[in-house]
């Protein structure tokens, strides 16, 4: 979990190739299908453009089939889901179908400035069409709102690790890896 831009993404591929299970990123997900012009592509588009979420149906369902395939059979990351209370619901529901609960939830923390930096410099350089300045405000209010109060829910489990965002990219993911190592028996 983190804000727009708090390298979610970035970390998600170096902490999973460390422990060895896939990174399933419902973003990645989302701007598949919007480059192959999907169904669920073009009706992903309408809300990415506007920095809104996907509603939480067409989420919920596309994550539920990812982690029906087999190679999550020995554990899996999430990046960038659950992000509404509702997709916690569902989530718990679907892991426990399948007798595989959540193990850890990592935050990454970055301050609000070096998000906008971060986000502008990638509409600079890869041109992302979610990554405008305006889009970016409502992208960072959208998580204020819906998904940064589903940290005190994943606290209250015991689940939360808070793990420092900012400094170089092998640096945060060291911390990571650290801080799951730890957590984990
Ligand atoms: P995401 O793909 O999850 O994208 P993100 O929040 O913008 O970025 P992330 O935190 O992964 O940052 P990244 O590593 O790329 O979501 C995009 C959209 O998809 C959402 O707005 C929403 O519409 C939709 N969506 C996705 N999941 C959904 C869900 N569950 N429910 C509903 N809708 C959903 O890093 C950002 C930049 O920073 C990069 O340019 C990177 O190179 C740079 N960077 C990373 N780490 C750095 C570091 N340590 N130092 C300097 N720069 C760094």
């Amino acid at each position: 979990m983190g804000p727009p831009g708090a390298g979610k993404g970035t970390q998600a591929v170096l902490v999973a190739e460390y422990f060895g299970v896939p990174a399933i990123s419902t973003g990645d997900i989302f701007r598949a299908n919007v480059s192959e012009g999907t169904p669920l592509g073009v009706e992903a588009q309408r809300y990415m453009d506007a920095g809104d979420y996907v509603p939480d149906e067409i989420t919920n369902d596309m994550v539920r089939d990812r982690l029906a395939q087999p190679d999550t059979a020995s554990g899996f990351l999430l990046d960038g889901y659950p992000r509404t209370l509702s997709q916690v619901e569902f989530l718990d529901n679907v892991l426990a179908a399948q007798n595989a609960p959540l193990e850890h939830v990592i935050e990454l923390v970055v301050d609000e400035d070096e998000i906008v930096a971060r986000l502008l410099k990638r509409a600079a350089e890869e041109g992302r069409t979610d990554d405008s300045e305006e889009v970016i405000r409502n992208r960072l209010r959208v998580y204020r709102e819906q998904t940064a109060p589903l940290t005190a829910v994943y606290a209250e489990r015991g689940l939360l690790l808070r793990v420092d965002g900012q400094g170089a990219v092998d640096d945060v993911a060291a911390r990571v890896e650290d801080a799951i190592s730890a957590a984990s028996p």
